[in-house]
């Protein structure tokens, strides 16, 4: 049946009370290229433990759930080419089957829920694609916040989504968006969007007490938290648009469609700004995993 394998490190942490912070792996299998997407998997890593959490990168290895990963297995599923890109339909058929797949923040909000972690950072959600009107393309992930209960700390939908029918869809399944220190939505590169975020909050302390008066209230799903690019590392809006065009031609003009659009574009993305964008891509995420840290910590000290 279902087999859970906790890395060293989680397991150790979870017999000392520590915190803990899921990581996606599909930002490492289908969001960069080799080797920064490791390198980058490590400083997140790290940057979770500098606030007082222990991260647990999430991927399903040869059918077997992984709750963190050893530095080698890290190190092998950054390499890896044939790996296949979970979400809520496949999870199961990855495990079933004994597959190799990293998993998004559908799958690893699913995981992360079945190995009692609460909090999870990544970069940036899916959402609704632009066009979603005909092609119906909106991310599993939006649907899987409705449902479980884990907070995921982003840096707000890429701008190669529809970001306002990402925040109708989200409000329609009733999930809160809480930017943190900011009362605009985030863009993932550029730290503001023309939209007003539809909640805000300034500390880690406040995400905690909304979380557990969520809970007192009987609800469920999962709570979305908007955490801005830091300054100094943001591309401005103006800057990514024409990028973001082109590579929304690029991705019509190839025919590419369903799970293969997010990894074509954010690849584009990379070429076309001569790896700008992923010099971003990569601060946004270390900024995201030391916020979820904060918010975890938060969550424990409540707890005691
Ligand atoms: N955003 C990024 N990098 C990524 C992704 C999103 O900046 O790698 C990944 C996440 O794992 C997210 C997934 O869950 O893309 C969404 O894919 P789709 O749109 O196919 O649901
Ligand atoms: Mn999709």
């Amino acid at each position: 049946m279902l087999s859970i394998r906790y890395s060293k490190s989680v397991e150790a942490a979870r017999e000392a009370g520590t915190p803990l912070v899921a990581l996606e792996s599909t930002i490492i299998t289908h969001g960069m290229p080799w080797p920064q997407n490791v390198e980058t998997a490590r400083i997140v890593e790290q940057a979770v433990r500098d606030e007082g959490a222990e991260p647990a990168t999430i991927a399903v290895l040869e059918g077997v759930l992984h709750i963190g990963l050893e530095d080698e297995e890290l190190e092998q599923l950054g390499k890896a080419t044939d790996v296949m890109k979970l979400s809520r339909a496949d999870f199961a058929y990855a495990l079933a089957q004994g597959k190799t797949g990293s998993t998004t923040v559908a799958a690893t909000m699913i995981a992360a829920h079945l190995a009692g972690i609460a909090v999870f950072a990544t970069g940036g959600i899916g959402g609704v694609h632009r066009g979603a009107e005909t092609t119906f393309d909106i991310s599993a992930d939006l649907e899987e916040l409705a449902k479980t209960p884990v907070t995921v700390v982003c840096a707000g939908a890429k701008a190669i989504l529809d970001l306002e029918k990402t925040l109708e869809v989200l409000e329609t399944r009733g999930v809160p968006v809480i930017t943190y220190g900011a009362d605009r939505i985030p863009a993932f590169w550029s730290r503001e969007s023309n939209l007003a975020s539809p909640l805000r909050l300034d500390t880690a302390a406040e995400i905690a007490q909304h979380n557990a008066m969520r809970r007192a209230s009987g609800l469920s799903g999962g709570t979305l938290i908007a955490n801005p690019v830091p300054k100094t590392d943001e591309i401005p809006a103006q800057t990514m648009n024409a990028h973001i065009e082109q590579a929304l031609a690029d991705a019509a003009s190839d025919g590419v469609s369903g799970k293969a659009v997010t990894p074509f574009l954010l690849g584009r993305i990379f070429e076309l700004t001569e790896g700008r964008s992923l010099h971003t891509n990569i601060a946004l995420v270390v900024n995201n995993g030391r916020l979820a840290a904060q918010i975890a910590c938060a969550e424990a000290a409540r707890a005691m």
